[in-house]
């Protein structure tokens, strides 16, 4: 390896690994969760790395905040009550503090050191903290849902990967708890990894919703920081009319510049469920 780059070198990764050249190490440390390394990059500027793999790049970040908030929150009709789980850089907080019809937002992130962190050095994506609608407790997302009960119109796990204090995350009980959680009409979406390599995650996460709710979808986005680019959301929901292709709100041009999205738009909604072969066979058998 060439001095002077970062290198993605995991477990979950075998055999490949993405690299970044680094102007700066901002900071390192191990938190009572998780290794955080906060860098500087000659190409996509600040980066949050947390136990060997890349959580978001100041460059690409919006295309996946964006897309795993405004999926599942376009496709319900009155999304007044959201959870977010994870998301310790306020990204995604920032984007679904943007809904008009959202009240207020909880957000349960397990590592305050992440949050403390976003905010000195990811100030862009941490200012979604600052939104009034915002509630943010420190604890484990799966042991917060335990004490809910249809309570949520929208709950959004922006979780690491299934590794470390993640793990929970990616279970069919969790989805259970998810579906206790929600109000009738709830919508989930949740982190579900790449079809390229990871298809059985994928698949796999995708059938806990088909198990446990009247609706299930998986969307995918090109995020190129993310493991072969491409990463994908579990959708699901409790009302057996909800169309996840087609949303209930459709932005105009000027609605979306108003938003200051620079991703989504209503066109990318829809094609986000238009899949590969391969994954549609595999979605259809598993
Ligand atoms: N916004 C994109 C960044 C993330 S961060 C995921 C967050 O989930 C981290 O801050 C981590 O501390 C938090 N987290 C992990 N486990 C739990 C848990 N059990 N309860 C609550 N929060 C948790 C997502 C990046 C996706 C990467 C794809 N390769």
């Amino acid at each position: 390896l060439k001095t002077g780059w970062f290198s993605e070198l995991t477990d979950l990764l075998p055999g490949r690994s993405f690299s970044m050249e680094v102007e700066q190490v901002l900071h390192q440390e191990q938190s009572k969760y998780q290794e955080i390394l906060v860098l500087k990059t000659k190409s996509h500027g600040v980066v949050l790395v947390l136990d060997g793999m890349i959580q978001c790049t100041e460059f690409d970040e919006y295309s996946y905040q964006e897309m795993i908030s405004f999926l599942p929150l376009f496709s319900h009709p009155k999304p007044q009550r959201v959870l977010i789980v994870g998301g310790g850089d306020g990204g995604v907080a920032r984007e679904v503090a943007k809904h008009p019809l959202v009240e207020t937002i909880d957000q349960v992130e397990i590592d305050d050191r992440v949050i403390e962190l976003s905010k000195k050095y990811l100030p862009f994506m941490a200012e979604g903290f600052n939104s009034p609608k915002v509630n943010l407790h420190v604890a484990d997302g799966f042991k917060f849902m335990e004490k809910h009960t249809q309570y949520y119109d929208v709950i959004i796990t922006d979780s690491s990967d299934p590794i470390g204090p993640a793990v929970s995350l990616f279970q069919k009980s969790y989805f259970e708890l998810m579906k206790r959680a929600l109000r009738p009409g709830g919508i989930v979406c949740s982190q579900a990894d790449t079809f390229w390599g990871h298809l059985k995650n994928a698949t796999s996460m995708r059938n806990h919703c088909k198990a446990v709710f009247a609706r299930a979808a998986y969307a995918t986005s090109y995020v190129s920081t993310y493991p072969a680019g491409q990463i994908g959301f579990a959708l699901g929901s409790l009302d057996e009319n909800t169309d996840f292709k087609n949303p209930v709100y459709q932005l105009t041009d000027k609605q979306r510049k108003d938003m200051k999205l620079r991703y989504y738009t209503t066109d990318i909604h829809k094609a986000a469920f238009a899949l590969p072969a391969f994954v549609v066979d595999a979605l259809d058998e598993a």
